[in-house]
């Protein structure tokens, strides 16, 4: 059995035995758990050191961990990854930014983690990248020589050529991109678009199978949808020492509770949501007194321009919408700019009698599968999905929406809360069926198996 070397932007804040965060962390610690494994990434510290951290071993996993220094941070990370990458991956062309100067810090940050990594690894372990900090990453582990099997994992998407060529320098990262082995997305759609520019911009063959043939290469593709742990947060989720604060919710709501969680991000959908619920009190006043929602965004990226302004305009129409129909004793719309901790998170998923994720593009959306397992299957509440997640693909029996039409989310919201109890838990039933098929478990397993292969 090979060694399984991890390597990400981040590596997570892990403490043995402790509850794990989001699902990157959480696939790959149940990946590295089982037979042991390396991982490394940035440490999130910048710093003016350029010595390696000291190595950390949490039971058979060892942390390994480096500093960025300024110069690096703010071209690699908050330029070309965050600034250039992030958006337009995402569609958001207009919020996209480039400059020569930061893609060359992203290529020099990405041969940082190569040397780094190169000087861990033994020749017959398997390399598994996660995600658009790396892109280049393989195509710098190949130059110091290095002939293992490297995988990436996209979590974002992949947009058609006509987007991704907006990028100036996009040949030059699909070429590199072309050094992994394997290419891991979320859809098939992404997929297909990737293969699409390699096929008709960048002359390659295809193989039939995801497979490739192109800078005198074979690159394999495919689809490896990334799942959550069902029981464990439906466990979490009713344990009675985390639901303190979901208990101290109820105590204040009248009766409907729509919820939302996300990463404060522009492409998250947060400004159009906001505009659907005010189109919803409006258009559907029967409700009033009666809906609360709550809107949990913990800032993200927040020395990065877009992200600021994403926040202020956010603040600024929370306050408006609540100042147009709130009442003495109703406040319809609650703002919190902060995070839970996961345990305390899943029960008031469950609280929740639907959850709104509307994303304008999302890789995937773990927050749509973990408020479908959470929910008692006696008693569900309703998903209300934006078409342009990639959980759309699997969750087809939520309420799927365009989050662009604000009457259509809005008659959603209503459904919803009208939806009988034999339709909301065959919907439920559904969604839990292809979430058990599609588990975390099987994301992992299938990626590595077609990386061995
Ligand atoms: C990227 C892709 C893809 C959120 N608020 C709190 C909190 N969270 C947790 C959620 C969930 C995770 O963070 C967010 O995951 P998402 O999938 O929704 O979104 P991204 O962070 O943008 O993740 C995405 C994912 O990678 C995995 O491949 O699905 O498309 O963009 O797990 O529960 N956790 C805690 N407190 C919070 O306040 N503890």
């Amino acid at each position: 059995m090979s060694r399984l070397v991890v390597v990400s932007n981040r590596v997570a804040p892990i403490q043995e035995g402790e509850a794990t965060a989001g699902g990157l962390a959480a696939g790959v610690l149940d990946a590295l758990k089982g037979h042991g494994g390396i991982w490394f990434g940035w440490s999130g510290n910048v710093t003016t050191e350029s010595e390696p951290n000291p190595a950390r071993q949490v039971g058979p996993i060892t942390l390994f961990t480096i500093d960025l220094s300024r110069q690096d941070y703010d071209q690699f990370y908050r330029g070309f990854a965050n600034g250039t990458l992030w958006p337009t991956l995402h569609y958001q062309i207009g919020l996209g930014t480039y400059d020569r100067a930061e893609f060359a810090g992203y290529k020099r940050v990405n041969e940082l983690f190569a040397r780094s990594v190169e000087k861990l690894i033994k020749p017959d372990d398997l390399i598994w990248a996660h995600d658009y900090h790396l892109l280049c990453f393989a195509d710098s582990l190949r130059a110091l020589g290095v002939k293992n099997r490297i995988g990436l994992f996209l979590h974002i998407p992949f947009p058609g050529p006509g987007v991704f060529m907006t990028i100036p320098c996009h040949a030059e990262v699909i070429r590199s991109m072309c050094q992994y082995d394997l290419l891991g997305f979320q859809t098939e759609q992404d997929q297909a678009a990737f293969l699409d520019y390699v096929i008709r911009h960048a002359g390659g063959t295809p193989l039939g199978d995801g497979a490739v043939s192109v800078f005198d290469r074979v690159v394999k593709t495919g689809v490896y949808p990334i799942g959550v742990h069902v029981e464990e947060v439906r466990a979490q989720a009713e344990l009675a020492a985390n639901r303190r604060v979901a208990t101290r919710l109820r105590a204040t709501l009248l009766d409907w509770l729509i919820l939302s969680v996300d990463r404060l991000d522009y492409s998250k959908g947060l400004r159009q949501r906001f505009a659907a619920y005010e189109r919803f009190l409006q258009d559907y006043p029967t409700w009033h007194n009666n809906v609360t929602f709550m809107q949990i965004a913990p800032p993200s990226r927040s020395d990065i321009e877009t992200y600021q302004a994403i926040r202020r305009e956010l603040e600024g129409e929370a306050g408006r919408i609540n100042g147009r129909f709130a009442e003495v004793d109703w406040v319809p719309l609650r703002y919190l700019n902060k995070s839970f901790p996961r345990n305390v998170l899943m029960p008031l998923y469950a609280e929740a009698q639907a959850c709104l994720v509307t994303p304008l593009r999302d890789g995937m959306n773990l927050v749509a599968k973990e408020y479908v397992a959470a929910q008692d299957p006696a008693e569900p509440g309703v998903l209300i999905l934006s078409q342009f997640a990639g959980a759309a693909n699997e969750l087809q029996a939520a309420l799927v929406v365009n989050p662009y039409d604000q009457e259509g989310l809005a008659a959603a919201m209503d459904q919803a809360f009208a939806m009988r109890l034999e339709e909301r838990q065959e919907r439920h039933a559904a969604m839990i069926k292809v979430m058990r098929e599609n588990s975390l478990e099987r994301w992992r397993d299938r990626f590595q198996a077609d990386l061995l292969g």
